[in-house]
C-alpha cells in the first residue's frame, strides 16, 4: 500500500526528477553583431516549418517538420535565397560540427541538412544542428553563421537563427554581407 493520499495535493505525488530541459540554463548570451535577442515568445498559431521560429511557443523549433531536435538545437533559415550560408557549432571541447564532410561529433552533435543544394532545400533553406543526448556538455559554445557565396543573391542575406537551449527557445535576425559581415556568431555558456 502506498501513502494515504486521497486528495489531489501535489505533495502526495512522488517527487519526480526535474526534467532534463529545466537543468539546461544558458548564461552569458552574446548575440550576433547587429542582432537583437528575441526574448519573449508570442504564439502566432500552429508551428510553421522551415522558418527556424518556435511559432507555437512550446520551446521546440520547427517540430513536426522532419528536423531532429534535442536539448540543444540551432537552426538557421534563409528562405528561397540562392546564397550559400553555413551553420556550424563549436562545442566546449573544441569540436566543430560540421568539420569538413563529417557531420557528427563524438559528443553527440549532428548537422542534418546542408542547404542549398540538397534534396528538400529548394525554396526552404534550413540547416539544423542538434544534440542527441540527455546531458549537454557544460562550458562555452560558439554558433557561427557564415556566408559562403552569394550565388547571385542581393546582400544583405537575411537569415533567421533559432536556438533551443533546454526549455527555452530564442531567436535572432542576422544579416550577412561581404567583408566582415560574412561571418557572425552567437555565443553562450552552459554552466
Ligand atoms: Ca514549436
Ligand atoms: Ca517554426
Amino acid at each position: 500500500m502506498g501513502a494515504l493520499c486521497v486528495s489531489l495535493s501535489v505533495s502526495c505525488a512522488p517527487r519526480a526528477p526535474a526534467p532534463a530541459a529545466q537543468s539546461v540554463v544558458a548564461t552569458n548570451l552574446a548575440p550576433p553583431r547587429g542582432s537583437v535577442l528575441e526574448q519573449a515568445c508570442t504564439p502566432t498559431g500552429p508551428e510553421l516549418c522551415f522558418n527556424a521560429v518556435d511559432d507555437n511557443c512550446n520551446g521546440v523549433i520547427d517540430e513536426g517538420c522532419g528536423a531532429p531536435t534535442g536539448l540543444l538545437q540551432f537552426v538557421i533559415a534563409w528562405g528561397a535565397s540562392p546564397a550559400d550560408v553555413n551553420l556550424s557549432v563549436v562545442t566546449p571541447a573544441g569540436e566543430r560540427v560540421p568539420e569538413g564532410r563529417t557531420r557528427s561529433t563524438p559528443s553527440g552533435f549532428h548537422l542534418d541538412r546542408d542547404c542549398p543544394g540538397e534534396d528538400g532545400c529548394g525554396g526552404q533553406n534550413l540547416e539544423n544542428v542538434y544534440f542527441d543526448g540527455a546531458e549537454p556538455p557544460r562550458g562555452h559554445y560558439v554558433v557561427e553563421i557564415a556566408l559562403a557565396a552569394l550565388n547571385g543573391a542581393e546582400p544583405p542575406v537575411k537569415v533567421h537563427l533559432g536556438a533551443r537551449l533546454g526549455a527555452r527557445a530564442l531567436g535572432f535576425d542576422v544579416e550577412l554581407g561581404p567583408g566582415e559581415d560574412a561571418r557572425k556568431t552567437f555565443a553562450f555558456d552552459l554552466p
